[in-house]
């Protein structure tokens, strides 16, 4: 952030009572932490601090003491909103609400961001978007420490759990030593690492039925393309069954991923409606995820990405999939 845009903010926050903090539709590790690291360093502000996301808080993120307060309604009277690890309007559906959009529109508007891509938001924002950073915890910190503000306890242990959740755990290509610098300042000021892995643990338990049905999914994983493609199909019966305990591709995918000579895993949910949805993850060296998707009209990445068609009728996805993966590989 370039002084100038430095001291717009510092003023802005200053001169703020309510200041509302917007994560996009897709809310992760590092999206929920950045936001409860704002709040936590805005209450220390004495401010009056909203969290806003469109979609409920996916349950593996719910370790995060906090998460209860995001809100699926925009407040009014906000004096200035922050966007987190997000710049793209297609993430932030609930501000085509004219309505909505009404609330945030004349308000300065900060984005805070490490993605990619140009801002394409259809409003006037002061864009902090750092590319090199390897999550928005880690541009909220620097910020922080240019401001000389203190993100206190619960802050400093949220800038730890964005850059850990984004790092996946520091491992990442992404991850620079500045990354890691933060991280061990954080340490040196009391965040433990243990504790944050222990509560992240804690959410991950799950009950004896699904850990039987885990299981029966492992047993049907199936391997083609001279193993190199691992694949599961889950019928609606069992997206009824167990689907609002645990969403059944993310018992076995990552796993599948593991076996010797896979390089790309699909797994494909088939809904009593016709519609069908595959997850994709390939391995390092086989970027190929996106490509597969899009053959199907889905996108994403080149190690994870995924698709949905909403009429499967006279398609055979599955031999697709098989034929498309084995000219990708
Ligand atoms: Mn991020």
């Amino acid at each position: 952030m370039n002084k100038e845009k430095l001291g717009i903010f510092k003023e802005t926050i200053a001169n703020a009572h309510s200041i509302l903090i917007i994560q996009a539709d897709n809310p992760d590790g590092d999206s929920l932490a950045s936001a409860l690291a704002l709040e936590s360093l805005f209450h220390g502000q004495n401010k009056e601090t909203k969290l806003f996301c469109r979609v409920q808080i996916p349950k593996h993120l719910r370790y995060l003491s906090g998460w209860d307060r995001v809100e699926n309604e925009i407040p009014n009277n906000v004096d200035t909103a922050i966007i987190v690890d997000a710049s793209q309007w297609s993430l932030l559906e609930a501000f085509n609400n004219p309505l909505n959009l009404s609330k945030i529109k004349n308000k300065p508007v900060f984005v805070l961001d490490h993605h990619d891509y140009e801002s394409d938001l259809p409003f006037k924002t002061i864009s902090v978007i750092d590319s090199k950073a390897v999550a928005t915890g880690e541009i909220i910190y620097e910020l922080a420490q240019k401001l000389d503000w203190d993100l206190g306890d619960i802050g400093r242990e949220m800038i730890a759990i964005s850059i850990l959740y984004d790092s996946l755990g520091l491992s990442t290509e992404s991850t620079t030593p500045r990354s890691i610098r933060i991280i061990a300042d954080l340490v040196e000021k009391g965040v433990s690492l243990a504790k944050i892995d222990a509560d992240r643990r804690e959410t991950m338990k799950r009950s004896a039925e699904i850990m039987r049905y885990k299981a029966a999914l492992m047993n049907r994983i199936e391997f083609y393309n001279d193993g190199k493609l691992a694949l599961i199909e889950i019928p609606w019966e069992e997206i009824e069954k167990f689907g609002d305990q645990y969403n059944p591709p993310m018992l076995v995918l990552d796993e599948m991923r593991l076996v010797i000579g896979v390089e790309i895993a699909v797994a494909l949910k088939y809904y009593n409606n016709n519609k069908v949805t595959g997850k994709i993850r390939s391995s390092f060296g086989s970027p190929i995820s996106a490509k597969l998707a899009e053959n199907f009209g889905g996108g994403g990445h080149s190690y994870a990405a995924g698709f949905k068609i909403i009429d499967r009728s006279n398609k055979n996805i599955k031999q697709e999939v098989i034929d498309y993966t084995k000219q990708l590989l």
